[in-house]
Parts: C-alpha cells; sequence; structure tokens
C-alpha cells in the first residue's frame, strides 16, 4: 500500500493541528530516522508530530481491510519525553500500534468484535526491558499480524537507532480473533490528543503479507558489511585498486589479507610457503573465492590453476588461515593468490 499517495491527498483530520514534514535533525533526536526506504526513493524530511496530537489522517479505502490476511506494519518513531503511552497508529475498532515511553512497551491491539465490551485485545512485549523506550531516541518498530483457524499470530520487532541496538522481535498470539475487524474508520498516524502524542515518525510502510524478517525496512538500511564495510571503517574512496597508504598492498588486498589501509607498516598476513604447502591468510567473507596459480617459468610459461576456485565459508569477518599442497617437485615454482 503507497501509503505516501495516500498520504499527500490526506487532511489533518481531527487534530490539533496540520502534522508537519520537516528536516531531519543532524544530530539529535530524529536524527537517525533513516532517508532511505525500501522504495530505495531518498527524502531529507522526516513527520515531525511535535508531542502534539496532529495527526496525518487517510479515509477508509478496501486496501485496509485485511479480513483474514496477514498484514504488516512498520515505521521510524521518535518517542515523546515523560508522557508513557503513546499512539503511533490506528484504525478504531480495527487495530492500533502503540508504545509506553515509561513502561518499555510495544503494543498490537486488535479489536474483537465478538466481546461485549473491553474488546481491544492485544499482543505486547517489552523487547528491550522497562526501557525500551525513551523519549527524544530514535526507534525502528514493526508488527506482523497473521490471523489464523482459531488465534493471531504476531510478530513485534524492535530495534533502538540511536544506539545501535540489534533488531530485537517477539512472538505473541492473540487468542479468538481470526480476522481483522473491518470498519469505514479513518486510519490515523500518531495519537490524536497532544496525552499521546509521539515526536517525530518517518517511512511508515503498511503491506497486506506477513513480512519476513529479512524483507523489513531495518533489512535494507542495515550496516554495510564485508569490503563495504572496510571502506566505512576506514573513510576509503571506495576502489579496490587504490592504495591510500601507498604501500605493495591496494586498498582491496588489505581487506583481504587484514592490513590496515591507512598504515603503510601494515600488509596483513602475506603467505609463505612451508615444505611445499603454500600457507596463507583470507578475511572470513563467504561471498569470496580463492584459487592458488602456479607457474613453473615467468618468461615462458603460463599461470595454471593448482586449485580453486574454493569458497571461503567463514562469514566472522577475522582472518582465516588455509593452505594447498604445491609439492617440490619443481626445481622453481612462482605460485599466485588469486582472491575475488
Ligand atoms: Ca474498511
Ligand atoms: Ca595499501
Ligand atoms: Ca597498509
Amino acid at each position: 500500500m503507497d501509503l505516501t499517495q495516500l498520504i499527500a491527498g490526506a487532511s489533518g483530520g481531527g487534530g490539533i493541528d496540520f502534522p508537519k514534514g520537516v528536516d531531519r535533525n543532524e544530530p539529535g533526536e530524529g536524527s537517525y530516522l533513516p532517508t532511505i526506504p525500501q522504495s530505495g526513493v531518498t527524502n531529507a524530511g522526516v513527520s515531525y508530530f511535535n508531542a502534539k496530537g496532529n495527526h496525518w489522517a487517510v479515509a477508509d479505502t478496501n486496501l485496509f481491510d485485511f479480513g483474514t490476511s496477514a498484514f504488516s506494519f512498520e515505521t521510524f518513531v521518535t518517542p515523546t519525553t515523560g508522557i508513557g503511552y503513546q499512539t503511533v497508529a490506528e484504525k478504531d475498532e480495527e487495530w492500533r500500534v502503540s508504545i509506553n515511553e515509561s513502561k518499555g512497551e510495544l503494543t498490537l491491539a486488535v479489536w474483537d468484535a465478538s466481546l461485549a465490551s473491553n474488546n481491544w485485545v492485544i499482543a505486547q512485549a517489552k523487547l528491550d526491558g522497562t526501557n525500551s523506550f525513551t523519549g527524544s531516541v530514535d526507534y525502528y518498530i514493526g508488527v506482523v499480524a497473521t490471523p489464523g483457524a482459531s488465534n493471531t499470530a504476531v510478530t513485534l520487532y524492535y530495534q533502538n537507532l540511536t544506539d545501535g541496538g540489534d533488531l530485537l522481535s517477539a512472538e505473541r498470539t492473540i487468542a479468538g480473533v481470526t480476522s481483522i475487524h473491518n470498519t469505514t474508520n479513518s486510519f490515523l498516524l500518531n495519537g490524536d490528543t497532544n496525552q499521546r502524542a509521539v515526536r517525530y515518525m518517518d517511512e511508515v510502510r503498511i503491506v497486506t503479507r506477513a513480512l519476513g524478517e529479512s524483507e523489513l525496512l531495518v533489512a535494507a538500511a542495515a550496516d554495510p558489511s564485508g569490503f563495504d564495510a572496510f571502506v566505512d571503517k576506514y573513510d576509503l574512496s571506495g576502489d579496490p585498486s587504490a592504495n591510500a597508504d601507498n604501500d605493495e598492498l591496494t586498498d582491496w588486498g588489505e581487506y583481504v589479507f587484514g592490513g590496515n589501509p591507512t598504515n603503510s607498516g601494515d600488509i596483513g598476513t602475506q603467505p609463505s610457503l612451508v615444505s611445499g604447502g603454500y600457507l596463507f591468510s583470507i578475511v572470513g567473507d563467504n561471498t569470496l573465492q580463492y584459487y592458488v596459480l602456479t607457474n613453473t617459468n615467468l618468461v615462458e610459461g603460463g599461470w595454471g590453476t593448482n586449485t580453486g576456485p574454493v569458497a571461503i565459508t567463514d562469514e566472522s569477518g577475522e582472518l582465516g588461515s588455509y593452505t594447498n599442497a604445491v609439492g617440490t617437485a619443481d626445481d622453481e615454482l612462482f605460485i599466485k593468490l588469486l582472491v575475488e
């Protein structure tokens, strides 16, 4: 469901004031709300609710009629300090996502029409204890609700973006609810009174199916890995053939052999030959493979593959040791290690 389109045509509903789209803070609260949602479209702004009951209101459409279908809701949010319970998103008498800044709870409530009263029934977790939601800290939250034959299964997702925490999740069950109640009520983002309002929100996504963990918005915004992480760590150009410290190894070589690309005195662990065994170390990155190439005569001969490609299965990021028997039969043998 493209909420961007829906919100573009939305009114401020019955709130105190229209919410505002503002530039992302740099740094401070709201600064960790990502600029690139899974659609790949960058944006500089966030929704600023300013702890007031301003909200985006989207009129009901059949896109919201989930029925017995699973659905997923995700957003990035900055809670308000000192007001406890805060509504993140709500479709009255259907479903509601809320956080509690004082108790640390993330809650999906769904409406159980079969009950005579107290119809909101909940799935709730304190993903990181009672301090899960601190005012002015940026968080990712997600809920995945899957109605079944006798209950609704719910997965709650949570990540503290400001402090760089892991993505955490909890499984819950809402007994007795086998479909999502359908009304014509509007969909609201943010609470409609200033006692229930968040500070910032961005990148809201609703999908009419159960998203897997690898499909979540935070999966797209995950930290770079492998050579990309090495480039970030040492502030390199990103060109594998560059040589930032002008030693004998390219930046790529420094990555592969565990060197320091900004210290010409450190070229990592270089291959060595011990009684017919070619010993070498390669960084634990399972996207890599290596070949050991040999040549008996650098002037006339060609390089042959002694072994390879051999996939690296280690994914630790630490150097791993490998060995390849090249033998001692030749009077002269040139050995080359190719890693790609
Ligand atoms: Ca409806
Ligand atoms: Ca270098
Ligand atoms: Ca170096």
